[in-house]
């Protein structure tokens, strides 16, 4: 494999190939999320659809629920069928289509739920097998495996924040169909670069020779052949699935109650200017992209050291410090209580917590399905993991959907309490589950 001929120290090529592909398809993703809700409550005579807010939520919690269900099944096919590289061509080809559907003119009903369908089954072929492959570039027990994840993950950002610059802006600015249109070119660029490199750089990792080795393995060791250190590792990927779930529940508030809570409660004013609420957005990718780089030295340095905490310690981690950003959310609502509007510091403050338990969490999380997942069931897996996001999207809008009710103080009081027990509770089962693991996890000393 191109693991093995890798290089002890950096990074092997493919993973900068998988790096841009997935910062494009990101950019896509996060720029026509941007303009999703705005186009569907957008006046009709601006292009716009002309709908309710709740009917815009209701289609918008549906569509970010469906987007990360999908994987489960291009994970499964990508396993049995496709291999992961042409999984992600064709995932890529079609959520280029849907982006470009969605740019048409004249905006009609049919057209707008086809280029959402092309969306969803799109990133259900891409997102878990681009995530498989990262994994696949690395030996079992290489100790850079959660970095180059880490790396990985700041390409997702990169994307995330040049989709508002751009695919926001245009969208915005210009019409909703150059907003779209840019969201394709994106996806398409991602697509043209990933074909010219894929061969070059990336080996036969996630080819058709594999799939045929795959689907041997499938043939002699069917599902109830599972090793017992197989099913208790798989157990390990879905008891960690379930605290993830907390994770994303409470942090997705970003984009709905803390959102929306910055743009009434919170003092925008810097220095005389008014910071627009939709900035507020890019401060999780800009933190993502100045912090990840000091998480994957950390993860890798301490990896090759074997002085990493446990994959689930990590994790717990996540949650207590995702949790202490809730605190200044606290600090922020009762200023606003007070005094009728909050700092913007606190808010700040939040993503910054918010951001560093994601690094110790998510990027984590990606590589630990591949260090856990059976070979034949890598993209599977992936998927399962992905449905956590599913699950946490759709919950976190019911969540924030109670500040009404409670007020914002004592919402985000039980949002830190509930992600605080989470992270202890699994702190302390994390000794049981790092055994489930079975060494899966267990890093080797690198030469040098
Ligand atoms: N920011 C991450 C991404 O877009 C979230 C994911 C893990 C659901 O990939």
């Amino acid at each position: 494999s191109t693991a093995a001929a890798a290089p002890a120290r950096g990074h092997p090529k493919g993973l900068y190939l998988l790096f841009t592909t997935e910062m494009w398809e990101r950019m896509s993703y996060y720029g026509m999320r941007a303009l999703l809700v705005l186009y569907m409550v957008g006046a009709t005579d601006k292009g716009g659809f002309g709908w309710t807010q709740s009917k815009a939520l209701q289609i918008y919690g549906l569509y970010t629920g469906l987007v990360y269900a999908t994987p489960v099944i291009g994970g499964y096919l990508a396993d049995r069928f496709l291999g992961q590289r042409l999984s992600v061509t064709l995932g890529g080809i079609l959520m280029m289509m849907g982006q470009f559907v969605l740019a048409m003119p004249g905006n009609a009903e049919p057209l707008f739920y086809a280029g959402l369908g092309l969306l969803v089954v799109g990133n259900g072929f891409f997102k878990p097998n681009i995530s498989t492959m990262v994994g696949g570039l690395y030996e079992p027990g290489d100790p850079r495996r959660d970095g180059a994840f880490t790396i990985f993950y700041i390409g997702i950002n990169v994307g995330a924040f040049l989709a508002s610059a751009v695919c926001g802006t245009l969208g915005e600015k210009f019409g909703w169909m150059y907003g779209f249109g840019s969201a394709g070119v994106g996806m398409g660029l991602g697509v043209l670069v990933f074909l010219a490199f894929a061969k070059r750089l990336l080996g036969n990792v996630g080819t058709a020779p594999k799939r045929v080795e795959r689907k041997a393995d499938v043939a002699e060791a069917p599902v109830q052949a599972l090793t017992r250190q197989e099913v208790d590792r798989v157990i390990v990927i879905l008891v960690l699935a379930l605290f993830v779930v907390f994770f994303w529940a409470a942090f997705e508030q970003a984009g709905g109650l803390m959102n929306l809570y910055t743009d009434a409660k919170v003092d925008r004013n810097v220095f005389g200017f008014e910071v627009p609420t939709t900035w507020m957005q890019a401060v999780n990718p800009l933190f993502i992209m100045l912090l990840g780089p000091i998480f994957a030295e950390m993860w890798t340095g301490l990896g090759r050291k074997s002085k990493d905490p446990s994959i689930p310690a990590k994790m717990a981690m996540g949650l207590l410090l995702l949790s202490f950003g809730f605190v200044f959310m606290l600090g922020a609502s009762k200023q606003s209580e007070a005094a009728g509007k909050a700092a913007l510091m606190w808010v700040v403050a939040a993503y910054f917590f918010h951001t560093a338990g994601e690094l110790c969490l998510s990027p984590v999380g990606l590589s630990m399905v591949t260090k856990l997942a059976p070979t034949r069931f890598a993209s599977l897996l992936m998927g399962v993991w992905f449905i956590a996001n599913a699950v946490a999207n759709y919950l976190a809008g019911l969540i924030g959907g109670f500040a009404e009710k409670l007020g914002e103080f004592d919402l985000f009081l039980a949002i830190t309490v509930a992600t605080a027990v989470a992270g202890v509770v699994l702190l302390a089962i994390s000794p049981f589950l790092k055994r489930m693991m079975h060494g899966a996890d267990e890093t080797k000393p690198m030469a040098s």
